[in-house]
């Protein structure tokens, strides 16, 4: 993959994220300055792993418009826009769309199907799909139609105790994953190679790849020593107050060859 060509889509931080939707956690106040300081860092983080960034205005009435995954599927022949599965993040999607529609064709997830970006799992020609409270199987159905003529493999993947599949498995490299065994089972991933979570740490499966450099969250220090014992030097940024709206580092980006 030639890094120069890599394009990440964010947003600014909604001012409105404080009534940001959450499924597993409390409300815990959010510090709107904090959490926009720490969105520069990754941003800066993206353009050091050698992406172009493309930050959209934020969206005062769009509490959780920051978290651009859940909104598109980009894939080297196509997007998909999503139907999110929470009504309060549905208008979403127009402007994302608007951002891509220069890179991609476009397909649109219909109603009555819901799909959330944070359910699905790209590896190669595999297209894995979380079956959760945001993402259901109408909107599989579509998927399959959609992208089966390009050759992928959609596979349905059960997760239970977290808000969406890449809370749970994310790609550390094109043939090994990240995974917690508490939130999916590992035997959906056959001939990956897997690194768990330290069980202390059920939150640090969410690894953002980005070319080859690994970006990663300095609030799971086991799970950091796990990965650098097996040679991974990801680069640090901390997300802490992203994290109170149920956001972690796959979520705020959108990153494909341009
Ligand atoms: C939501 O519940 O939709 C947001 N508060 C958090 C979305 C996080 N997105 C992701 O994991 N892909």
């Amino acid at each position: 993959m030639d890094s120069k060509h890599l394009i990440a889509i964010t947003r600014h931080v909604s001012p409105a994220i404080n009534r940001c939707e959450l499924t597993m956690l409390q409300r815990q106040p959010i510090d709107v300055e904090r959490a926009a300081s720490q969105h520069l860092a990754y941003e800066a983080a993206l353009r050091l792993a050698g992406a172009q960034v493309h930050s959209l205005p934020a969206e005062p009435d769009l509490p959780d418009s920051v978290f651009v995954e859940d909104v598109a599927i980009v894939l080297d022949e196509c997007a998909l826009i999503t139907r999110p599965g929470a009504v309060s993040r549905q208008p979403e999607t127009e402007s994302v769309a608007r951002a891509l529609s220069p890179y991609r064709e476009l397909f649109t997830i219909q109603a009555p199907g819901t799909l959330d970006g944070g359910d699905v799992l790209v590896v190669g020609k595999t297209v894995y799909v979380g079956l959760s409270t945001r993402t259901d199987r109408q909107a599989l159905d579509q998927m399959q139609a959609h992208l089966g003529p390009f050759g992928y493999r959609l596979q349905a993947v059960p997760v239970h105790g977290c808000l969406h599949l890449k809370s749970a498995v994310t790609l550390l490299a094109a043939d090994r994953l990240l995974v917690n065994p508490q939130w999916v089972d590992r035997e959906n991933f056959p001939g990956m190679s897997l690194i768990e979570v330290d069980p202390a740490e059920n939150y640090a499966a969410n690894a953002l790849l980005v070319g080859e450099t690994v970006i990663y969250q300095p609030a799971f220090p086991r799970t950091l020593a796990r990965l650098e014992a097996v040679g991974i030097a990801p680069r640090l940024v901390d997300q802490s107050e992203l994290a109170k709206a149920e956001g972690a580092l796959t979520c705020c980006s959108l990153v494909f060859i341009g």
